[in-house]
C-alpha cells in the first residue's frame, strides 16, 4: 500500500472516538469491529429535529436606531440588553441533527478466544474491513458506503463453507425514539419513525440479507441468517426530506441491489471512489520503525515526541477522505460532525456554525482537488436566499440576504442563541458567499461564476445597507462582534457588541472585490461596480495596535483573553489575501506579532483553532512554525480514529489541518503558482501529485533538499502562468488548455 493510506487497529474499538467512519455524503456508518458484537452507528444526513420556521424577531428592526446608538455612546450592559431582547430568533434556537440509529449484529459463536484481529480503513479503497481467526476459521467483514448505489453495504466472509451465522437487529435510543421495526419477508428487516417537532421529517431504514448458502428467515424484530457461506448486508435509509415515502424509495433499491453481484457492487463503489481520492497522492519523508504499527500506536507515539511524517501524510489523506464521506453532491454539506453523530443532543446541535467552522470544513476542497464535494454548501448557501432576505429586511430593512453566526438543514438565517459574542453578527452570509469566488477560481467555470455572482451581490447589497456612516465619514458596521472574543475597557468594564470589529471590513472588502472583478468580467451591473469601489473606499483601512499586532477592533482594546481560539482579525491573511508578505510587509509583520501573542497565552486550544494556525502560518511562509502546529493538532487535539478533538470530535481540524498541509505546499493566491512555501526542514524529501492552483491548474511535484526536482503543470484553461519554486528559475510560461508542462532541472519540456 501507498504511504500514508491505512488506518488499523488491533483490537475492536472500546468506544465511539476508537470506531472508524463510512460514508457516501449522505449515508454514514461509525464501525466498532467487535467480534460477537458489531455496531455500526449509523446516519443519514437530512434525520434532524424539526421543521423550518421563521424566526425572525420584528423587534430588531424598530429598535435598531437605539441598539446602535447605545454601542456608540459606551453604554454597553443596555445595549446588550436591549439587543438580547429584540435580536435573538424567536426562539432562540435553530434546528439540531440526530442520529439515525444502530445496526447490531451478534456473532453468537464468535465470543470464543479470537486471534490475529486486524481493523482498518483502507483509505485506497474507501473500504473498511474486520478481520480474525477463531479456532482454524477466519472471518473477515468488508464495509463501505457506496455512494452510486447509495448503499452501506457489508459482506461477511468465512474461510470454511457454511460458518456463518448472525442475527440482525436495528436500535434507535434503546428503542425510545422510533415508531415501528418489522420485518421485510424472510431476509430482510426496517425501522421507521419520526425525527419530531412540528413539520419535522420522518425516516426509514431498510435492511437485507443475501446469503449464498445457508437460510434466512426473521422472528420478532430480528433478521437470522444460519450456516451461510457468505452474507451480504445492504443497508439504506432516507427521509421525507427528500422523498415523499422514503420505505418505498428503500426497498425498491435495495430489491434491485440484491440481484447484483457483490464483486460488482464493490467495482462500482472503488471505480467511483478512486475517481476522486486517487486524484491526489502525498509522500514526506518515511520513518521506517513506524510503517509496521497501529495507527493508534503511532499517534500514542507521535504523542510521547516521536517523529512519524507517514502518519502526517495519513491524516492528509484522511482529511480528503472524510470530506468525500461527508459531502458529495446532492448530499447535504458537511457538518460539525460531517455526518457521524451518534447523539440526540450533539455538541453545539452538530449543524453549521458559519463564523469559521463550517467553512473550515471546505478550506481544502478547491486545493486538494475535491471540488465537487464543495457542491453541497453551494447548494445550501442558494437556499439560505430567500430566509436570509427576510432577515435582512425583517430585522434591518436591509436590501439583500444575511445570516448570522449558525444555520441548519432548514438553511435558517435568523440569529442562533442569545450568546453575545457570537449571535449578532450578520456577516456569516457574506463569508459563505467567498466560497463560491474560490470555487471559480481553481476551477475556472463562467457559467458557475455567472450563476453565483447573483448570490454573490445579494450578498453585498445586503451589506452596502447595513453599512452606516460614523463621525469622521468612514462606513461602518454597527452592531457587530469580532467572533467570539471580547474587549476591556479603559475603566476595566468589558464587552462585545462593538462598531466595526477588524474582520467586518476584512470579509466586505474580500466580497466586494470579488463581486466586483466578476461583474467585469462577464460584463454586468458598472454602476453597481462603481458603488462598491466608493464604499470600498471608505472602509476603516487595517490598524496596528499598540503591541505591534493588528488591531481586533476599531479601538485598541485589552482583550478580555489574549489567547482565544478565534483569530479572526487574521482573516485578511487567511482564508483572505489582503495581507501579504510580499505586497503588504508592515502587516504581515504585525499578523505574525498577533499570532506570537495569541500563541503565547494559550491559542490554538480547541483542533480547529490550531488547524486555522497551521495555515496563518503558511501563509506567513514560515514552515518550523506550520510545522510545530501540525505537530501540536495531532499531539493534542486528535483521536485513536485520527477524529479531531476540539474536544469533543468536531471535523473541521481534519479539514482545516489538511488544508493547511497543502498551503505549506503550495499557494496561488498572489497571482503565482508558489511551491513550497513554507517547508519545513523536516520534510526535505517528498513528493506530491494532483494539488489545484488558482487560475485552473494541477501540479505535481517532487522536491529533494528542500529543491523543487520536478514539476509538472496541467493547465485547464489556456494563458500565461508564472511558477515559483526554490530549484527552479521563476518562470512566466504560456499553458494551452488540456496540456501538461513538465519543469525541472532549469529547462523546460513540453509534453
Ligand atoms: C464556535 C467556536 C467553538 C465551537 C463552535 C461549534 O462557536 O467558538 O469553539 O467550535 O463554534
Amino acid at each position: 500500500m501507498e504511504q500514508g493510506s491505512r488506518l488499523w487497529y488491533g483490537k475492536p474499538a472500546s468506544e465511539w472516538n476508537e470506531a472508524l467512519p463510512i460514508g457516501n455524503g449522505r449515508l454514514g456508518a461509525m464501525i466498532f469491529g467487535g467480534t460477537a458484537e458489531e455496531k455500526l452507528q449509523l446516519n443519514e444526513d437530512s434525520v434532524w429535529y424539526g421543521g423550518p420556521r421563521d424566526r425572525n424577531n420584528e423587534d430588531a428592526l424598530p429598535h435598531m436606531p437605539e441598539i446602535r446608538k447605545l454601542i456608540m455612546e459606551g453604554r454597553l450592559r443596555e445595549a446588550e440588553e436591549l439587543a438580547a431582547m429584540t435580536m435573538a430568533g424567536q426562539p432562540e434556537a435553530q434546528r439540531h441533527y440526530m442520529p439515525l440509529g444502530d445496526l447490531l449484529l451478534s456473532f453468537g459463536q464468535h465470543s470464543q478466544p479470537v486471534n490475529d484481529y486486524v481493523r482498518e480503513l483502507d483509505l485506497e479503497k474507501g473500504v473498511s474491513r474486520v478481520s480474525y481467526r477463531i479456532g482454524e476459521i477466519r472471518y473477515t467483514r468488508e464495509l463501505f458506503a457506496s455512494y452510486p448505489d447509495q448503499a452501506i453495504v457489508i459482506r461477511i466472509t468465512a474461510d470454511k463453507q457454511e460458518a456463518i451465522s448472525l442475527k440482525a437487529r436495528f436500535n434507535r435510543q434503546n428503542w425510545r425514539y422510533l415508531e415501528k421495526t418489522d420485518k421485510w419477508g424472510t431476509s430482510g428487516l426496517l425501522m421507521r419513525g419520526h425525527c419530531g417537532g412540528e413539520g419535522g421529517s420522518s425516516f426509514s431504514a431498510v435492511l437485507k440479507a443475501v446469503p449464498e448458502g445457508g437460510v434466512c428467515r426473521t422472528l420478532g424484530e430480528y433478521l437470522l441468517v444460519e450456516g451461510a457461506s457468505t452474507v451480504t448486508l445492504l443497508l439504506t435509509a432516507g427521509t421525507t426530506f427528500r422523498h415523499p415515502d422514503p420505505e418505498i424509495d428503500g426497498k425498491r433499491r435495495l430489491d434491485k441491489l440484491s440481484r447484483v453481484p457483490y464483486a460488482e457492487l464493490l467495482a462500482r463503489h472503488v471505480a467511483d471512489y478512486r475517481e476522486l481520492y486517487g486524484r491526489v497522492e502525498l509522500r514526506l519523508p518515511a520513518n521506517p520503525d513506524k510503517a509496521a504499527l497501529p495507527t493508534d500506536e503511532r499517534l500514542r507515539r507521535f504523542q510521547q515526541g516521536e517523529e512519524d511524517h507517514g502518519l502526517i501524510a495519513t491524516y492528509f489523506h484522511f482529511g480528503r477522505y472524510l470530506l468525500m464521506a461527508s459531502s458529495r453532491p446532492g448530499s447535504l454539506p458537511a457538518n460539525l460532525q460531517g455526518i457521524w453523530n451518534d447523539s440526540f443532543t450533539p455538541p453545539w446541535d452538530s449543524k453549521y456554525t458559519i463564523n469559521i467552522n463550517a467553512q473550515m470544513n471546505y478550506w481544502h476542497a478547491e486545493n486538494c482537488n475535491l471540488a465537487e464535494c464543495h457542491e453541497p454548501l453551494f447548494e445550501l448557501i442558494e437556499r439560505m436566499r430567500e430566509p436570509g432576505r427576510v432577515t435582512a429586511s425583517v430585522m434591518y430593512g436591509c436590501r439583500g440576504f444575511t445570516a448570522h453566526h449558525n444555520t441548519d438543514i432548514w438553511a435558517d438565517t435568523a440569529p442562533q442563541d442569545t450568546y453575545l459574542p457570537a449571535s449578532f453578527w450578520p456577516m456569516g452570509a457574506a463569508w459563505l458567499c467567498l466560497h463560491l469566488w474560490e470555487h471559480y477560481r481553481f476551477g475556472q467555470d463562467r457559467y458557475f461564476l455567472a450563476r453565483s455572482y447573483e448570490t454573490m451581490k445579494e450578498a453585498a447589497l445586503f451589506l452596502l445597507d447595513y453599512l452606516i456612516e460614523d463621525d469622521e465619514g468612514r462606513l461602518v458596521t454597527c452592531p457587530s462582534v469580532s467572533p467570539e472574543n471580547r474587549y476591556k475597557l479603559p475603566n476595566g468594564e468589558t464587552g462585545v457588541l462593538c462598531v466595526g470589529a477588524t474582520m467586518d471590513f476584512q470579509i466586505i472588502e474580500a466580497l466586494f472585490n470579488a463581486c466586483m472583478q466578476s461583474a467585469e468580467m462577464i460584463g454586468r451591473d458598472e454602476a453597481f461596480r462603481e458603488e462598491l469601489r466608493d464604499a470600498l473606499k471608505r472602509l476603516p483601512k487595517p490598524q496596528v495596535g499598540k503591541y505591534g499586532q493588528i488591531q481586533e477592533w476599531m479601538e485598541d482594546y485589552e482583550e478580555v483573553e489574549p489567547g482565544h481560539r478565534h483569530i479572526s482579525h487574521l482573516f485578511a491573511l487567511y482564508p483572505g489575501e489582503s495581507f501579504s508578505v510580499e505586497r503588504t510587509p508592515e502587516l504581515a509583520e504585525a499578523a505574525k506579532t498577533t499570532l506570537e501573542r495569541r500563541l503565547a497565552k494559550g491559542g490554538g486550544h480547541t483542533g480547529w483553532s490550531r488547524a486555522w494556525i497551521i495555515n496563518f502560518w503558511a501563509r506567513l511562509q514560515d514552515g518550523a512554525k506550520a510545522y510545530d502546529n501540525v505537530r501540536a493538532l495531532l499531539a493534542h487535539s486528535t483521536l485513536p480514529n485520527l477524529f479531531d478533538d476540539h474536544p469533543p470530535f468536531q471535523i473541521d481540524g481534519n479539514f482545516g489541518g489538511t488544508a493547511g498541509i497543502a498551503e505549506m505546499l503550495i499557494q496561488s493566491h498572489d497571482g503565482v503558482i508558489r511551491l513550497l512555501p513554507a517547508l519545513p526542514d523536516r520534510w526535505r524529501d517528498g513528493s506530491v501529485k494532483g494539488l489545484r492552483a488558482r487560475g485552473g491548474y494541477t501540479v505535481d511535484f517532487v522536491w529533494a533538499r528542500g529543491q523543487v526536482t520536478e514539476a509538472v503543470v496541467t493547465c485547464t484553461v489556456s494563458g500565461p502562468f508564472r511558477l515559483e519554486a526554490p530549484g527552479l528559475d521563476h518562470l512566466s510560461f504560456e499553458g494551452e488548455a488540456g496540456r501538461s508542462y513538465t519543469f525541472g532541472n532549469k529547462a523546460v519540456m513540453d509534453r
